[in-house]
C-alpha cells in the first residue's frame, strides 16, 4: 500500500485515539503501553495490517527471507513440566522420551554434509544428567566437523540449568560455550514474562530476570539473539504489551536481538488442552501489533510449522518479513502440539513459491540476515531440478 493510501486510511478512521497512533506511525515515532494496548482492543483488522504493512515496507520492501537450517533436539526428558508443553516427559517417565547421544547427533550434521544448509538449531528438553560439559563437547564436535554452519542454540531454559549445575555465573557459562562454538541463542523459553502468568503456565523455569540476563550477556559477547511469545492463551494484552514492553526496553540497550517471533500456543495434547486456540483474526492482529510496537527489531518472523503454511503466508501482510527456513522433519515441538503440519519440511522450491505466490521477493539469508541469494527472478523449475538451490 502506497504511503497516501496509508494516510487516507488514517483519516477514514473514526476513533481519534487510533487515528493519532496511526499518525505516529506514519512519522517514525514509537508507541507507548497504553496506546499498544488500544490498538490491541480497537483496531481493526484492515487498520492494523495497513500500519504495519507501512512499517515492513520502510523497513524491508517486499523482500520475505528464509534461511536453510536443520534441527537437534538433544532430548524431550525435562525437570519441568510447563502445562503447555506437549513434548516433554519427565525423568521419571524417561523411557517414553529420547536421549540422543553425541554420536547420534554428530550422525544427524553429517547427514547435511554437502547440502547447502547454513543453520543448525539446537534446542531440547532440560535433561538433569546432561552438563555443560556434555554440550561444550557437542558444539566443539559439530564446529570441528563443519566450520562454517553457523550454531543457534539453547534456550536460557537449558543455559540456566546448565549453568547452577556447573556452578558457573552466566557471564562464564556464555563465554564458555561461546568460545567451544555457541553463535547466537534462538528465541525461546520466553513465554510471558508477567509472574502472575508465568506462575500458572510454568511455574518453575528461570523467570524474567533471568531470561533477560542470559540474552543480555550474549549479546554483550557480541553474540546475537531471537526472542519469542507465546500468546493466545490465558494472557490479557495487558501482558502481551508488558513482554514486548521488557524485550524492547533491553534492545534499546543492547540491540543485539535479531528477530521477534509471536508464537501462537497449540492446544493438543497437554494441559492446557481445554482452552480454545486463537483465531486466525486475533493471529494476525498479534502480528501486526507487533510490527508496530517492536520498533527496535528489525525482523519480525511467523515460524511456519506451527501457523500452519497459509496463515504464515497471510501474516506477509501483517508485518512478518521472514518465514523461518526449510526446516526439516526432525522438529517435533509443534506436530506434538496439534500442528495441522504433520511433515513440517519445505522444499525451497515450496517455500519460494509460497512467497511468490502473495507478490512477496523471497531472499535466503544466513542466521545473521546476510542476504544468500535473490530467488525472486530465479524460475521455479530450476529450482526444483538444481540441487544446490533446492
Ligand atoms: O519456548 C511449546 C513454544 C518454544 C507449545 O529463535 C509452544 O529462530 C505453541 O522458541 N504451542 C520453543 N508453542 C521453540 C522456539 C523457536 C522456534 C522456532 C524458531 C526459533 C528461533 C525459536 O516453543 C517454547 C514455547 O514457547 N511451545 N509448546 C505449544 N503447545
Ligand atoms: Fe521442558 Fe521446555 Fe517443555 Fe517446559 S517447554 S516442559 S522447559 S521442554
Amino acid at each position: 500500500m502506497k504511503d497516501s493510501s496509508v494516510a487516507a486510511l488514517l483519516q477514514s478512521e473514526k476513533n481519534p485515539a487510533l487515528r493519532r497512533i496511526g499518525e505516529k506511525v506514519l512519522a517514525g515515532e514509537r508507541i507507548l503501553p497504553e496506546e499498544g494496548i488500544i490498538l490491541f482492543e480497537n483496531g481493526s483488522l484492515p487498520f492494523l495490517g495497513a500500519l504495519a504493512n507501512f512499517v515492513r515496507e520502510k523497513l524491508h520492501g517486499d523482500k520475505t527471507y528464509f534461511n536453510r537450517n536443520f534441527h537437534i533436539e538433544p532430548t524431550n526428558i525435562c525437570v519441568f513440566s510447563c502445562k503447555f508443553c506437549s513434548y516433554s516427559r519427565l525423568y521419571a517417565h524417561r523411557e517414553e522420551g529420547w536421549e540422543l547421544t553425541t554420536e547420534q547427533m554428530l550422525d544427524i550434521v553429517r547427514k547435511y554434509d554437502g547440502k547447502p544448509v547454513t543453520e543448525v538449531h539446537i534446542v531440547g528438553g532440560v535433561h538433569p544428567k546432561l552438563t555443560l560439559e556434555f554440550f561444550a563437547e557437542l558444539l566443539r564436535k559439530i564446529k570441528a566437523h563443519r566450520p562454517d554452519l553457523h550454531i543457534k542454540g539453547f534456550t536460557p531454559v537449558e543455559l540456566d540449568y546448565m549453568f547452577r549445575k556447573a556452578k558457573v555465573s552466566v557471564e562464564e557459562g556464555m563465554k564458555y560455550l561461546h568460545e567451544a562454538g555457541l553463535d547466537s541463542l534462538p528465541g525461546g523459553g520466553a513465554e510471558i514474562f508477567a509472574p502472575e502468568i508465568r506462575e500458572q503456565i510454568c511455574a518453575d523455569k528461570v523467570d524474567a530476570a533471568g531470561w533477560l540476563k542470559i540474552h543480555q550477556t550474549a549479546h554483550e559477547l557480541g553474540m546475537h539473539s531471537n526472542a519469542t511469545m507465546l500468546y493466545g492463551h490465558i494472557e490479557q494484552y495487558s501482558h502481551r504489551i508488558d513482554h514486548m514492553e521488557r524485550l524492547r526496553s533491553l534492545q534499546d540497550k543492547t540491540g543485539g536481538f535479531n528477530t521477534f517471533i509471536p508464537l501462537k500456543f497449540r492446544n493438543k495434547d497437554n494441559e492446557m488442552s481445554h482452552i480454545p486456540e486463537s483465531s486466525i483474526v486475533e493471529d494476525m492482529k498479534m502480528y501486526a501489533v507487533a510490527r508496530l510496537y517492536m520498533d527496535n527489531f528489525p525482523h519480525l518472523k511467523a515460524y511456519w510449522p506451527m501457523l500452519g503454511r497459509n496463515n504464515a503466508q497471510l501474516t506477509l501482510s501483517f508485518g512478518v518479513n521472514d518465514i523461518d527456513g526449510t526446516i526439516d522433519d526432525s522438529t517435533k515441538i509443534y506436530s506434538m502440539a496439534g500442528s495441522e503440519e504433520q511433515t513440517p519440511a519445505m522444499s525451497t522450491a515450496q517455500l519460494v513459491s509460497l512467497i511468490k505466490q502473495v507478490k512477496r521477493k523471497p531472499v535466503e539469508r544466513d542466521t545473521l540476515y546476510k542476504e544468500i541469494r535473490d530467488y525472486s527472478t530465479i524460475d521455479l523449475k530450476e529450482i526444483e531440478v538444481n540441487p544446490l538451490l533446492n
